[in-house]
């Protein structure tokens, strides 16, 4: 039924704005047109609308009273540098007021390696904390009774000798793995996608999945088996759709892997948990877990579990990383606030608030205290905690929350209808869509049409210094690598054998579960490393083939003058050059973070550089040899862990030592300033900072090969 006033409402605005209502209507990159006004009509058909909180479909919260009986937990992710270091950063954090550990790994630990594998230099320490065994772990972990503290690790590569350092860890601290709660990412379907911390190929590294989904359904009755994630999606760039059923199409397939493995759903249904990003589209992120929640009850009831725990989304929420600026950063805090906001409207059970310096470093204890006041200050200060679930009834919220349902629901059939979620990822299709909706959303930013401000609006003519937190990579490593030393010089070398050959066994004859045999092999000292490498000879490396998307950019700027200039002004010098300019993107060292990578490689595709994208995880002479051989102009270096003050000036040493040094170096990513003046006196032209314009970048680029700068 159409409210008969809407007609008058029509015409009221009409009179206000001067023009047809319907040009107000705003088109989200999800394809979801947002109108200017919700009625009552808006609500018509949406049958979860009489839904209570705690009882099915859950749309209104997991839990009858939410936070009026219990808050969200304030769970910062955090790590750095040594077990030691960080250690200390999360007792100072507990003291302060935050309610659960969650660590942050450094890359080498994420893709198996000890501290001293020659192919992690620049990673170990640096984007997170080096764990090479048990005795990092127990440091980790020391002062922090594991009976009481539920602990999260973001671990999905290397997730089997973690947990089984976890495991040890908590038993050597007088704790039963009973007694653990917590959470273990383990979702390596996402890391295929996007986040791609991966080792082993798809298939094994789903069988890993279902023997920990059923190692802890059997013997940890309080720790969350897996962390679905779709945060990585958006950080990647998908849209809240795209998020939304990837991630739960992601759950669907965990849930198939484990009943595969024979076990009850309700054995394990109830400790799978999610985990989702919270970025600035206020209204549709809240609507988004909503609807998260609606959806899985609906996959899970296909499953017939007879728990009502089993249909039950808890999720973990963290806010935008990519949302956050290098430029004017106190306005950081203002966005992660809202963001924390939402996600709490939204009723999530546990969040991390991103640190103002996000765009730039990792969190100073300054920055980490102001990200955690504002939880603090949302929870005691707003009254946000005393009602479940306010924004229930509201025209716009409901109505967008079915939205969000309807879209995501057609999109996880889309996936069904391929063969599910691995064989989607196998295909590569989600990580194609998520791709281009990322270049999509540069295309938006850099044109203007969608607007952050201090970046392409109402930029400051000077920024002000930032303190910023700096590792020192080198001392880092070289403590760990005395460590691991120890570790082997003491263990008992007949045990670790003995547990190093079963685990080989169980992994390549498929009896037996992987992480029983891994806690053993932990028991007896045996290394991360060591153990990723018994599971390496059984599973092999994954290796990716970079794809690039073409023609989403480009056409975004189809017409404007300012694109065209530069497609001509390309055009000429190649003519002058007699060939077309050629751009490498490298990654470098275990930094898998390539949404940058692959929007520039996409756009400098459309402007008319040849491109070559080079593959993940190469070291410095790995690239240059590539560079040599694929005779390119410029090696164009990405890097977001941190890794860059070691690996730029080893590539340009390299492309040197390989007869290339007219190859042109340029940088960019997540670099802070402090470090420019260091890259440029070691070879690097240019460094392109968060925040820059992709014309920008390709000019600058293009300045540089004309020598009509030294650098910029
Ligand atoms: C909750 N409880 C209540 C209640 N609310 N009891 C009574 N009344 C209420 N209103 C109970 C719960 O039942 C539970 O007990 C206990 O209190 C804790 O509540 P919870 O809601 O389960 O919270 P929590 O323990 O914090 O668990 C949240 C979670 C979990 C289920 C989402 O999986 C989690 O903590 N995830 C965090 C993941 C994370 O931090 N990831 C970081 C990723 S960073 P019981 O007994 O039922 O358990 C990353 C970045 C990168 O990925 O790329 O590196
Ligand atoms: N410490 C704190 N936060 C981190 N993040 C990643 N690594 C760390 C760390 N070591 C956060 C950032 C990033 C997101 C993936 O997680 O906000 O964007």
């Amino acid at each position: 039924m159409t409210n008969p006033k809407l007609g008058q409402w029509r015409a009221a605005a009409e009179k206000e704005i001067k023009r047809d209502p319907d040009t107000l209507v705003w088109n989200t990159p999800e394809g979801i047109p947002v109108k200017p006004v919700y009625t009552a009509d808006d609500l018509e058909g949406i049958g979860h609308l009489d839904s209570l909180p705690g009882m099915k479909p859950f749309v209104r919260g997991p839990r009858a009273t939410m936070y009026t009986g219990r808050p969200w937990t304030i769970r910062q992710y955090a790590g750095f540098s040594t077990a030691e270091a960080s250690n200390a950063f999360y007792r100072k954090a507990l003291a302060a007021g935050q309610q659960g550990v969650s660590v942050a790994f450094d890359l080498a630990t994420h893709r198996g390696y000890d501290s001293d594998h020659p192919r992690v230099e620049g990673d170990v320490g640096k984007a997170g904390v080096a764990i090479d065994s048990v005795e990092d772990m127990k440091i980790l972990f020391d002062g922090i009774p594991l009976g009481e503290i539920s602990v999260s690790m973001t671990m999905n590569g290397a997730v089997i000798p973690i947990l089984a350092n976890f495991i040890v860890a908590g038993e050597e601290q007088g704790v039963s793995r009973a007694q653990l709660s917590g959470t273990i990412q383990n979702d390596i379907l996402k890391e295929f996608m996007v986040r791609n911390t991966y080792i082993y190929p798809p298939e094994p590294s789903m069988r890993i999945i279902a023997d920990i989904i059923e190692y802890t359904a059997k013997e940890m009755p309080k720790f969350n088996s897996i962390s679905i994630s779709g945060y990585h999606m958006q950080e990647a760039g998908a849209t809240l759709v795209q998020e939304l059923a990837f991630t739960l199409a992601d759950g669907r397939e965990y849930v198939r892997a484990a009943l595969a493995k024979g076990l009850d759903v309700d054995a394990f249904a109830g400790r799978l948990s999610f985990f989702f990003a919270i970025g600035m589209n206020f209204f549709m992120e809240a609507a988004k877990l909503r609807a998260a929640r609606l959806l899985w009850t609906r996959i899970m009831e296909e499953f017939e579990p007879k728990k009502a725990s089993s249909l039950m989304l808890r999720t973990h929420c963290q806010t935008s990383g990519v949302s956050l600026q290098e430029q004017d950063p106190y306005n950081n805090v203002i966005r992660t606030a809202y963001e924390a906001l939402s996600a709490a409207l939204g009723g999530t059970q546990s969040l991390h608030t991103n640190a103002l310096d996000e765009a730039i470093a990792l969190p100073t204890e300054f920055s980490a205290r102001i990200a955690r006041n504002t939880q603090l200050i949302l929870q005691h200060e707003t009254g946000v905690t005393k009602v479940v679930d306010p924004l229930a009834g509201s025209y716009y919220v409901e109505s967008l929350t079915n939205d969000l349902a309807e879209k995501a629901w057609a999109l996880i059939e889309e996936i069904e209808a391929m063969g599910g979620m691995t064989k989607a990822v196998n295909d590569g299709y989600p990580k194609r869509l998520i791709e281009e909706a990322a270049t999509r959303k540069q295309a938006a930013i850099d044109r203007g049409d969608e607007v952050i401000v201090g970046v392409n609006k109402y930029r400051l003519e000077t920024e002000d210094d930032l303190d910023i937190l700096d590792i020192d990579n080198k001392a880092v490593r070289e403590a760990q690598i005395a460590r691991i030393e120890k570790t082997r010089r003491q263990r008992d070398p007949k045990k670790w054998e003995e547990a190093i050959a079963t685990l080989r066994e169980v992994a390549k004859t498929g009896n037996g579960n992987i992480l029983e045999a891994a806690v053993e092999a932990a028991r007896a000292r045996a290394t991360l490393g060591e153990i990723s490498d018994a599971l390496r000879e059984a599973f092999g490396d994954h290796s990716a083939v970079p794809k690039v998307v073409r023609k989403v950019y480009g056409p975004a700027y189809e017409g404007e003058p300012e694109y065209e200039n530069l497609v001509q002004r390309l055009d000429e010098f190649a003519r002058v050059l007699g060939e077309t300019p050629k751009v490498m993107v490298a990654k470098l060292g275990q930094d898998g973070h390539d949404r940058g990578a692959k929007i520039i490689a996409s756009a400098f595709g459309d402007i008319g550089f040849e491109v070559i994208a080079g593959p993940l995880f190469q070291t410095p002479d790995e690239a240059a040899d590539l560079a040599v051989a694929q005779k390119v102009h410029v090696v164009g270096m990405s890097s977001l862990a941190a890794g860059h003050k070691t690996l730029a000036p080893q590539l340009v040493e390299a492309l040197k030592k390989k007869g290339a040094e007219n190859v042109i170096v340029v940088v960019g990513g997540v670099v802070p300033r402090q470090d420019y003046q260091f890259l440029l006196d070691h070879g690097v032209a240019a460094v392109f900072g968060p925040g820059t314009n992709v014309l920008d970048a390709a000019r600058g680029v293009l300045d540089l090969m004309e020598g009509k700068r030294r650098n910029v």
